[in-house]
């Protein structure tokens, strides 16, 4: 008995590393509206987050912005790019996968019809837990104050985050252009680079994870 502590510790550990999560873009779950849902999480590196751009009617993006300038694309910051929502299993999705999360990182809509931005439609992954100065209310108040948006480039390499496709309703048959309508990916040669280095998380993502269980095991 006196191991059973130490393994559960580890099988907790396991399950914390491997938790993929879902973010709603424009549905919380009982309603539409102008924001991500949830609107902060937690993330570990190399785990993956799901946009689900689950509302019809609506045209939303996810865009990376600084949390001093909410409504403004990080430089070098990824966009999905505007997609146009739909429901249940027609619904695009965009897999942003966590490379960093020593950092927190944040993300707005660009939308400029009903100015989402502004109106609160921003979150973030790994924020500092409030107080802080920079927490997430911190980060609401300076995107509902901000004067205007500005249009992100779509992209699919972020800083500490980076997806391998545009969002689709479909998973893509091969790295390369999406079939989606609308979103060009951003084709800089460091684009290729975010492809190989997603094979090779996955890869070291599995062996991590049997080496793990292995010592679990014993
Ligand atoms: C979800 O969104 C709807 C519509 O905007 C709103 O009425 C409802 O209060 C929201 N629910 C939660 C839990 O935020
Ligand atoms: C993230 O983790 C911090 C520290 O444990 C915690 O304070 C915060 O509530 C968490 N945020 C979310 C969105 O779960
Ligand atoms: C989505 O919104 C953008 C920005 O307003 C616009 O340029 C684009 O045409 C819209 N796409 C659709 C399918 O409505
Ligand atoms: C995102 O990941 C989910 C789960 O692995 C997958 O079903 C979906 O096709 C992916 N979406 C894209 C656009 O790659
Ligand atoms: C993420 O994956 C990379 C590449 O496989 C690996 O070097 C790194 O240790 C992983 N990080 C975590 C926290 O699992
Ligand atoms: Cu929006």
């Amino acid at each position: 008995m006196r191991f059973a502590a130490p393994i559960s510790a580890l099988a907790f550990a396991v399950v914390a590393l491997a938790q993929d999560q879902t973010i709603h873009v424009g549905n919380n779950g009982t309603g539409s509206g102008l924001f991500f849902s949830p609107q902060f999480v937690n993330a570990t590196a190399n785990s993956t987050i799901t946009f689900v751009f689950d509302t019809p009617s609506t045209n939303h993006t996810v865009a990376q912005s600084s949390f001093a300038k909410p409504c403004e694309p990080l430089a070098n910051g990824f966009d999905s790019g505007y997609t146009p929502g739909a429901a249940g299993v027609a619904a695009p999705t965009w897999n942003l996968t966590v490379t960093d999360a020593s950092k927190p990182i944040w993300f707005y809509c660009a939308q400029p019809t009903k100015t989402h931005c502004i109106a609160g439609m921003v979150g973030g992954i790994n924020v500092p837990a409030p107080p802080a100065t920079n927490d997430g209310s911190a980060f609401i108040a300076l995107a509902t104050g901000a004067s205007s948006i500005v249009q992100p480039v779509p992209a699919l390499s972020g800083v500490g985050a980076f997806a391998s496709a545009a969002p689709s309703a479909t998973a893509p048959a091969s790295s390369g252009s999406g079939s989606s309508s609308g979103t060009s990916s951003g084709s800089s040669p460091s684009s290729t680079g975010n492809a190989a280095a997603a094979v090779g998380v996955s890869g070291g993502f599995v062996a991590a994870l049997a080496a793990v269980f292995g010592v679990a095991l014993l």
